[in-house]
């Protein structure tokens, strides 16, 4: 299981249901091309997807909800992966959610596993550049100290740029397990 975890509207559950119509969806690049927009409303608790990484096989996707933040290191256990997201169009919640990022890589029960920041809503016109975001989250300290291996993509859940980059992580790091 791959847990998603992100503050509230970071757009988490959004993006699961793009992954989920990944496979039916035309693809350009790492970006899928999606004609609607689904609506999501607040998880409460948590929610359990399954989703076919590319046609190869199926992963489970955990969804804690933000409202969940206090709590989310109890389901840390038999995790195999770890995608964190983060809105880059919310200014006022940017720097709340690298501190609670720093939170969940520094718990003791987080195991070992691969971790993928999501940098989601590209498409907003007034979001963060890739720079702010390089220096807000210390990127590459993150990288360097948190004792895992840390990637990171940009996306739009809403028009579908980087999904694939997102399928490409799973089907890379969650594979057989
Ligand atoms: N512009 C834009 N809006 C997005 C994007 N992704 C999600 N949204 C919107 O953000 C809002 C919140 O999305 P959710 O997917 O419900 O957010 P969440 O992270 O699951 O929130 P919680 O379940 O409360 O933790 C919705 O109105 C989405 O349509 C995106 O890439 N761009
Ligand atoms: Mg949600």
């Amino acid at each position: 299981m791959c847990l998603v975890i992100g503050p509230t509207g970071v757009g988490k559950t959004l993006l699961i249901k793009r992954l989920e119509q990944a496979s039916s969806a035309s693809k350009k690049g790492s970006s899928y091309i999606f004609n609607d927009l689904p609506s999501t409303i607040p998880t409460v608790g948590t929610s359990l997807v399954n989703v076919s990484v590319n046609n190869r096989f199926d992963v489970t996707l955990r969804e804690l909800g933000g409202s969940m933040g206090p709590i989310w290191k109890n389901y840390f256990k038999d995790i195999i992966g770890l995608m964190y997201v983060v809105d880059i169009s919310n200014r006022l919640q940017v720097a709340a959610a690298c501190i609670q990022l720093l939170t969940v890589l520094s718990a003791n029960n987080l195991p070992v596993v691969p971790v993928l920041l999501v940098f989601n809503k590209t498409d907003v016109p007034d979001k963060f550049t890739k720079s702010e975001i390089e220096s807000l989250f210390r990127l590459s300290e993150i990288v360097k100290h948190c004792g895992r291996q840390v990637e990171q993509v940009d996306v739009s859940a809403c028009t579908g740029q980087g999904v694939g980059d997102i399928l490409k992580w799973l089907e890379q790091n969650c594979h057989g397990k």
